[in-house]
């Protein structure tokens, strides 16, 4: 099984992923983390993500799909993943149906977290990596400049999914246990 999780920054795609992954087996797939894996091993394409990820803004799609790409072909996803920050744009999500169709690999289901931004902002702004450290992108102007460039190009996308019947809305602002109670229901 395949599934996409989609929602704004902060609606607990990443740790609804790992729950996933932990208890199904299923790769999880972040194109954030894999983004910031480039920035600290100070790659060429980590130091342009870098100064686009600041801002709060995409890395360009072709860069965003090619990951992609070579990601789903390696060994440890065949036997499913999770796909956590992508799509984030309609190009994205057509080129991923795109290489799935050539695969001949399919989407077992799409979900939405739905988190409202007062709840976003409160998180992002406690948030703290194992280490105890912030991220640069969780400080709150950087963080409204996501909200609208998730307005802008991810929200365009829902219909994209809505209207094959893929979509299923998921209420991401109760307990990170309750939502996962939830998504269990909708895959199992
Ligand atoms: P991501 O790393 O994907 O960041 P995210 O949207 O912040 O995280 P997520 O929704 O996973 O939240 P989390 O579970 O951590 O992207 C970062 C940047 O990378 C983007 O802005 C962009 O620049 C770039 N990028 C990534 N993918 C891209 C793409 N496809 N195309 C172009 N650019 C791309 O949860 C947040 C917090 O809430 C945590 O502290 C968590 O503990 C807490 N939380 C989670 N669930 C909760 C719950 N139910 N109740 C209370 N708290 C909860």
């Amino acid at each position: 099984m395949n599934i996409i999780l989609l929602g704004p920054p902060g609606a607990g795609k990443g740790t609804q992923a790992k729950r996933l992954e932990q208890k199904y087996g299923l790769k999880q797939i972040s194109t954030g983390d894999m983004l910031r894996a480039e920035v600290a091993a100070g790659t060429a394409l980590g130091k342009e993500a870098k100064a686009i990820m600041e801002k709060g803004q995409f890395v360009p799609d072709p860069v965003m799909v090619s990951m992609i790409e070579n990601r789903i072909a390696e060994s440890d996803c065949a036997h499913g993943f999770i796909l956590d920050g992508f799509p984030r744009t309609e190009s994205q999500a057509v080129a991923l149906d795109g290489m799935l169709s050539k695969t001949h690999q399919t989407i077992g289901a799409v979900i939405l977290l739905e988190v409202d931004e007062g709840q976003i902002l409160e998180r992002l702004e406690q948030r703290t990596g194992e280490d105890g450290t912030r991220r640069a992108d969780d400080n709150p102007d950087v963080v409204r400049s996501r909200l609208e460039v998730y307005r802008q190009q991810t929200a365009p996308i829902l219909p994209y999914y809505e209207k094959a019947g893929r979509l299923k809305r998921i209420d991401g602002m109760r307990s990170v246990d309750d939502v996962g109670a939830s998504i269990d229901a909708l895959i199992g």
